[in-house]
This record gives C-alpha cells, sequence and structure tokens, in this order.
C-alpha cells in the first residue's frame, strides 16, 4: 500500500491493480482502425506505444533493481513521463534529438522505428515498402504537402493484433535492443553503444540521437545551433556544394541530417529557468524574429518539480508562452493520444515552416527524482497518490481496454512478460566487461593524429599554390598576404582566417561585431565582403549562444571558428565549453564531434583601455579541460602556422582548440625600439606552410647570446617582454634561451625539460596569476621529470587588472623579468 514514499513496489502493484480493475469492453475493436473515432492512431499504433512505454516502465524498475545490489549506477528514471513516446512517434527517426533522462520511452520509440526501417525487407528504401512495416504504416509526409499536419500516422512498428494477449513475448522483443542499451548505461557496461560506460545517457548515432550531459538545460544552446546549421547546410545545391559567394566548388561538408529534418531536444519544467534555456529560447526567437530559420522544437517535459523545488502554479505555461518567436503548443502526457496529434502538429509546423516552438507536455514524477530521493521531507502522501493516478502507462492501458484493443488482463501479460525479459537482459549485460583501465577511458577524448594533421595542411598547401592559386589570388585582391610585406599578429590572423575560409568550404566565422565592423580589433576585417554574410556573420550578444551555435554547427559538419570577444565574457558562458564541447567525444566513443576554433581576445598590457574586463589575464578554467587545446600566438608569424594547425585537428580529429589572441600584441610592431619594426612578420606563402609547420605542443626557442646561462618559460605577451629582458641581460654578458610555450595545453614537455635542463636554470615568466596560474603547470612538469636545477617564478598578482597606470602594480614586466633573472643567477 502506498506511505509517503512511491516505491518500485507500489508502482508496480498499483499499475496490477488498476489493470485488474478495468472493466471489459463490449466488444474487441480492429486494431487497424482509429483507436477511438477519429484518433490519429490506430488500435495496434496505440498497443505498440503502450509497449515501449512498458519497456521504459519496467528499465525504471530494473535500475532499481540493479542498485539494490550494487551493480546499479543510475536511478534516475522516466517513469511518470512516458508520454514522450508519442512524441517521439509524432517525428521522424531522422530528426536529431538532444534528451532528456526522462526521455526513456522516446528512446525506444525510436529504436523500434530505426529497426524497423533497417531490418531486411523492412521497406526502408522508400520504393519496396512491405506491406505491413513500419514504412508501409507510414502516411505521406505531413509536411512536404499541404495536407493537414495531424493526418500523419505515427513512424511506428504496428504491434502485431493477435499478439495483444496471446504472444506477449513478441512484444518485446523489437524494444529488446532499445533497453540493451539502456541497462548496459545503468550498469556502466563498457559495451554501451554510445558512451561505452562513461556516463548513462540516451544516444546512438544510427538514431540520430545525440548524448547530453547531466548539466540540465545545457544542450539546447548546441539544440539551436543544430536547427541553424541544418538551413544552412540545405543551402547545398544539389551535387553537395554549398552556394554562396566565396566558396570553394569542391569537399562540401557531411551533412548527416536530412535537408527537412527539425532538431528536437526535451528537458524539464525546472530547466526552463536556467540561464543556458533562456539563451536558447532568446536565440531561437531572435533569429526568428531577424527572419533566420531555425527548425527546433523545444519539448518541456513538465512534472511540476525541480528535485524538491515546486515549479510555481503556472509559470512554467506563462513563461513558455511568452517566449517571442516562438509557438507554443501543449499536450497532456497522461494522453497519448492527444499527445500524438498535438507532437505531430508541432513537428509539422516546425518542419513546414522551419521555425521554432515548443510542446509543453504535463507529466508525473513517480518514484521521486533519483533512487536516494526520500520524496516524503517534501510532498504529502496526498500529492504521491495524486500522481500515481495520473500513471501514463496506466492511462494507456485504460484507453486500449475501453476501445476494445485489449483486456487488462492481455496487457498485464506483456506487462509481465516486459519485465521478465528486461530482467533477463540486465542479468546478461551484469558480466559485461566495465572500462578497465586510465587509457581506455580516456580512449576516446581528444584523439591527436599530429601526422594526419600534418597531411592536412601540406594538401592545403598544395591546393593554396596549385589549383586555387588563382582564386586565392582574387579572393585576397589581387595581392595575396605574402607580397603584402611584414605584417602584425592581427593582419597575420586576418590572412590565416582567409586562407581557411578558402580551403575549409565548411568553416565559417562568427561572433559579435565581427562581420560589419571586422571585429573591435580588426582581426576580422574585410571578411564577410569577401566569403559573404552566410560564412562570416555577426551573432547576438550572449556568449553562450555563440558557443552554442558553434557546438551546433561543428557537429552538423561544420568547421565553426566562433569568436568571443574578450576572454572576461567567456568566463560567463564557459560551460558550453567545458561540459558540452569538451565532452562530447568523451561521451559518444567519438562518434560524434563537434569540432572547433574558438578564438579568444584576451590577456592584459592594453594600455590606455583598461580594467580587468578588457585585461582578463585568468586561463585557469581552460587548463584543466580534458583534451582541449590552447593556443597563444604570441607573434605574426607563429600565428598563422598556428591557426591553420588548429584548423587542420578540428577538421581532421575533432579538436575543440582555444585561439588565445593577445590583444596587446595585435598592433605591436616592435621589440627593442620604436620603429624598429621587429614585431612584425611577413606572411610566408603556402610554398613554405610545409616547413613552417607548427605541431600541436611544440614551443619555440630563442637564443639570445651564448643561451646557456638562463632558461625563461613564458608565452603570449611575456615573450615580448622577455626578449627585451634577456636583451638587457646580454649585455650583462647573460646568454639566455627564451622558450614561447604556445601551447598552454598540451603543454610542451619535452621542450620544457630539454631546454631547462640546457642551463639548470629557469626563470618562469607567467602573464596569468601567481595562483592557478600557467607558471604552475611549467612549475611541476619540471618536477614531474625529476628536474633539479634552479627555478624561480615571475607571475601576475592574485588580484582583477585594475583601470589606468595601477595595472603595472599587478602585472608582469620587463624590470620584475630582468630582477627575477638576476637573483636566479646570483644564487
Ligand atoms: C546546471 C545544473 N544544476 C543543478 C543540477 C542538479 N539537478 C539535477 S536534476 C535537477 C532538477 C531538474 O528538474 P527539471 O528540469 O524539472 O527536470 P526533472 O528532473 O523534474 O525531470 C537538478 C537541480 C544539474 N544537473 N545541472
Amino acid at each position: 500500500m502506498l506511505s509517503d514514499v512511491t516505491t518500485p513496489q507500489d508502482l508496480d502493484d498499483r499499475f496490477r491493480e488498476t489493470l485488474a480493475a478495468l472493466p471489459a469492453a463490449d466488444g474487441r475493436r480492429d486494431p487497424a482502425g482509429p483507436v477511438t473515432d477519429g484518433a490519429p492512431l490506430t488500435g495496434a499504433q496505440l498497443l505498440s506505444l503502450f509497449d515501449a512505454q512498458v519497456t521504459s516502465r519496467q528499465l525504471d524498475l530494473a535500475g532499481r533493481w540493479l542498485r539494490s545490489f550494487g551493480e546499479g549506477f543510475y536511478t534516475i528514471g522516466s517513469a511518470g513521463h512516458e508520454g514522450n513516446a508519442a512524441v517521439a512517434a509524432a517525428l521522424r527517426p531522422t530528426d536529431p534529438a538532444l534528451l532528456h533522462y526522462r526521455s526513456g520511452a522516446f528512446y525506444c520509440v525510436r529504436a523500434v522505428q530505426v529497426g524497423a526501417d533497417t531490418a531486411p525487407g523492412s521497406g526502408a528504401d522508400p520504393g519496396s515498402t512491405a506491406p505491413g512495416s513500419a514504412a508501409a504504416a507510414r502516411p505521406a509526409s505531413p509536411e512536404s504537402s499541404e495536407e493537414p499536419a495531424t493526418s500523419a500516422g505515427p513512424e511506428l512498428l504496428e504491434a502485431d493484433s493477435e499478439s495483444a494477449g496471446t504472444r506477449p513475448d513478441g512484444a518485446f522483443a523489437a524494444y529488446a535492443e532499445a533497453a540493451r542499451d539502456v541497462l548496459r548505461g545503468m550498469v556502466a557496461s563498457s559495451e554501451e553503444p554510445i558512451a561505452g560506460g562513461r556516463h548513462k545517457v540516451f544516444g546512438r548515432a544510427d538514431l540520430a540521437i545525440v548524448p547530453t550531459t547531466s548539466t540540465i538545460a545545457s544542450h539546447l544552446p548546441r539544440a539551436v545551433g543544430m536547427g541553424l546549421a541544418v538551413e544552412r547546410l540545405r543551402r547545398l545545391d544539389s551535387s553537395g556544394r554549398r552556394t554562396g559567394p566565396g566558396v570553394r566548388a569542391s569537399g562540401a561538408a557531411h551533412v548527416p541530417w536530412p535537408p527537412d529534418a527539425i532538431v528536437v531536444c526535451s528537458f524539464g519544467d525546472a530547466s526552463v529557468n536556467h540561464a543556458s534555456a533562456t539563451a536558447a529560447f532568446n536565440t531561437a526567437g531572435w533569429y526568428d524574429h531577424a527572419g533566420l530559420r531555425i527548425p527546433v522544437l523545444f519539448v518541456c517535459e513538465d512534472n511540476g518539480l525541480g528535485i524538491s523545488v515546486r515549479s510555481p502554479q503556472g509559470w512554467v505555461e506563462a513563461t513558455l508562452r511568452s517566449k517571442p518567436g516562438i509557438r507554443y503548443f501543449a499536450a497532456d502526457g497522461a494522453d497519448p493520444v492527444q499527445t500524438y496529434e498535438v507532437a505531430a502538429e508541432a513537428a509539422a509546423w516546425v518542419r513546414r515552416h522551419r521555425r521554432p516552438a515548443v510542446l509543453h507536455l504535463s507529466t508525473v514524477r513517480l518514484m521521486g527524482h533519483a533512487g536516494a530521493d526520500a520524496e516524503s521531507a517534501y510532498r504529502s502522501s496526498g500529492e504521491l497518490a495524486a500522481d500515481l493516478d495520473r500513471d501514463p502507462v496506466a492511462a494507456t492501458a485504460r484507453l486500449l481496454v475501453e476501445a476494445g484493443v485489449a483486456t487488462g488482463e492481455e496487457l498485464l501479460a506483456r506487462y509481465d512478460e516486459t519485465g521478465w525479459q528486461v530482467r533477463r537482459l540486465a542479468e546478461e549485460v551484469l558480466g559485461e566487461p566495465k572500462l578497465a583501465s586510465a587509457a581506455e577511458v580516456v580512449s576516446a577524448l581528444a584523439p591527436r593524429r599530429p601526422v594526419r594533421v600534418a597531411r592536412t595542411v601540406a594538401d592545403a598547401a598544395a591546393r593554396a599554390s596549385g589549383p586555387g592559386a588563382g582564386a586565392r589570388t582574387d579572393a585576397f585582391g589581387g595581392k595575396p598576404p605574402e607580397l603584402a610585406g611584414p605584417l602584425t599578429l592581427a593582419q597575420s590572423i586576418n590572412a590565416a582566417l582567409a586562407d581557411g575560409l578558402l580551403d575549409h568550404p565548411q568553416m565559417a566565422i562568427f561572433g559579435e561585431d565581427v562581420a560589419a565592423k571586422g571585429g573591435v580589433y580588426g582581426v576580422t576585417k574585410g571578411l564577410r565582403d569577401r566569403f559573404g554574410a552566410a560564412r562570416v556573420f555577426d551573432t547576438l550578444l550572449d556568449e553562450t549562444s555563440v558557443l552554442g551555435l558553434g557546438l551546433g554547427a561543428g557537429l552538423a559538419g561544420m568547421l565553426p571558428v566562433p569568436e568571443i570577444q574578450y576572454l572576461a565574457y567567456l568566463h560567463n558562458a564557459e560551460d558550453q565549453l567545458r561540459g558540452e564541447a569538451a565532452t562530447m567525444q568523451f561521451f559518444s566513443r567519438g562518434v560524434f564531434r563537434n569540432p572547433m576554433v574558438l578564438r579568444v581576445a584576451g590577456l592584459a598590457y592594453q594600455e590606455g583601455f583598461g580594467g580587468h574586463f578588457h585585461n582578463d589575464n585568468s586561463v585557469a578554467v581552460l587548463r584543466d579541460v580534458p583534451g582541449l587545446v590552447i593556443a597563444v600566438p604570441a607573434r605574426p608569424d607563429d600565428a598563422a602556422p598556428m591557426l591553420r594547425t588548429c584548423l587542420a585537428s578540428a577538421a581532421v580529429d575533432g579538436s575543440v582548440c582555444v585561439f588565445l589572441e593577445p590583444i596587446a600584441l595585435y598592433h605591436a610592431r616592435d621589440l627593442y625600439a620604436e620603429g624598429d619594426g621587429e614585431w612584425l612578420a611577413g606572411y610566408p606563402e603556402p610554398g613554405a606552410w610545409v616547413s613552417g609547420h607548427v605541431p600541436i605542443g611544440r614551443a619555440r626557442v630563442y637564443r639570445v647570446g651564448s643561451a646557456d646561462d638562463l632558461t625563461i618559460i613564458t608565452f603570449g605577451n611575456g615573450v615580448r617582454m622577455s626578449l627585451r629582458a634577456a636583451a638587457t641581460l646580454a649585455e650583462e654578458g647573460v646568454g639566455t634561451r627564451v622558450v614561447d610555450l604556445r601551447w598552454l595545453a598540451p603543454l610542451p614537455v619535452a621542450d620544457i625539460i630539454r631546454e631547462s635542463s640546457a642551463t639548470g636554470r629557469v626563470l618562469v615568466v607567467d602573464e596569468t596569476r601567481r595562483s592557478g596560474g600557467v607558471g604552475e603547470g611549467v612549475i611541476a612538469a619540471l618536477v614531474d621529470a625529476g628536474y633539479v636545477g634552479a627555478a624561480r617564478r615571475v607571475a601576475g598578482v592574485d588580484s582583477f587588472v585594475p583601470l589606468g597606470p595601477a595595472a603595472r602594480h599587478v602585472l608582469v614586466s620587463a624590470e620584475a623579468i630582468t630582477d627575477g633573472a638576476r637573483t636566479l643567477l646570483a644564487r
């Protein structure tokens, strides 16, 4: 009997009681006909949805069972949310989906849709549709014609009407594969199909289900980005080439989804309040307002609670209804027919108009938030009982029985058979291997194939100097950058970006002010005019969304190069980089990737334009993101090859690269004295790109004087200051080698050790903060390698950077470097 916590036992008992008590219908209805008069689902289709719901329910019960003896590691379930089965049925299995952790029944339906489509003789080829197959059950797409959206039937495996009671074992067979996937996730089996035991997620490439993280709402900005990318890639011409100005006529991006796909993402009601969700709604609405198309269906599965916190009555509807540019649909998740009908209408609307909509699905939450949740602390037993009365699986059963498609007894037999089969599968997957070593765990994290990256750069060089030479010269207005004389860092990056756009047809540059203005420092100047607004475009002012667009575009096969205007403003959006971008290959064994080269203007020393926010010198939060590449080009002659490497690595290995550009060096021209032009450099012609290739994780060494007395290890602005300090020291007879790390992740450890050992005296010059700064990593690398010489650090003060000349009190200076070197040499 129900107490004040809904246990698996309560749920199971109540379900049995409900089904046993259902009065038999007057007669049996033909399962091939509408389940109720005028319903868009047949009895057989609803029966199949019931099977999906029951499979999902039994998986939840199995999750608790596995946990009870320590073999299961995940108990957040979908119980009460099984109405989402009807949402899946209303979509196409090729519509990319990012699912809420309670969308288990959705997952089951999709697995069966795809399984049916790909099974031999199933009619996967629309021209050879087999009778009785899922494809045969599928009516003409409502979106491809002007017929009413709701006339569609679901793309479902129809349950065999004969099997309603007589062959309950057949009911589960179609869902077994989906159940095995989910169970493997629960027991952290390394054979789980997407994350391989790294997390319990819903995801599978062949189901177009992209895994999401446990960070609520963080997948929504990506969904919007995917919507934008789907629309952009639709503009590919019939031969697979993207149309538009500045586009090379070959090598189009791989497009993983059909051109008329829509993106679906589901999430909970408490999640609508999250900054990531509001960013995504706003961005979808903003683009819609601006006339751009974002075909995304947001699905809010509203159970009224976020763990223990109630969504205020009416709030979710009020907030979802009021999102500008997003059309609102609502359905009762306990009514599968209505849910299907409304979801089909919403999906058809999004597909036809290529505009965003939200489906507000009311649900209940059964068995608490997760296994360990004692609901009695915050919910009354009356409330819990009311939720049980709205059990969606029982509701579907009631409909089936009332319609005369099955009896309660028959449905209970299906439920029990599914339960047995799920337990059997659970026992099977228990014995599967787990991830067995650190190497195995990280194998999917961030593949690096430096030889292939180098070859990609070489290929680009060959194209730029061979068949692409004419187009390249044209793109540079008749004067390629190698003929433009010495360039600044900013000019060099600009030229390398243009070369990137020429060589990677799927590359797009976007961010705040990058297009019309050409960037606040002119780094992207002229690129939109040369390559068109489809490839170089301004975004709205929201860093979370800038990154979300990159995440979606990368997943869709593009090569996104987003820009964050200032490092300080990356920090309010960095979960999109840390939690989303960097984890995608890890949680999908590399099946999904979001290649990206994120340009960030940052670091300090901007004379005359001050304050912390334009001089932020904190990169600690990036340095510990596993697999992330962090490049800091100090000199113009490094910037171009490093950018080429990042683009190639993103294209080849799906790398997520942060290209951190020192603002204060953008327009620097001189090194030692005004007018010496020593900080300028010529742009190498394509023929020199191979010899000048800079691999990830290789430093650059400048030898000053004998270079035998001291090693300075530095990066960014520190390179320029250290070279000046080294010149001063050289006058005193001290020979220095200045090591420019160039890559903050992965650190060039081999170069650090070799160059440090050569002198036995290391001065680490770190313009980031003393605590958590890059210098800590360098010193730790030396310690780990057994370096036994002397070492010292000059680093930024643990402070925010103040306005005006006061900044000098907290930043590293050439004088401080010289002093630090002298102290070290005096030891
Ligand atoms: C950004 C973030 N903050 C906190 C959490 C911890 N957390 C996990 S689920 C959850 C509640 C989510 O509620 P809702 O969105 O309504 O989904 P439901 O679980 O009710 O389906 C919270 C706070 C999280 N996962 N992510």
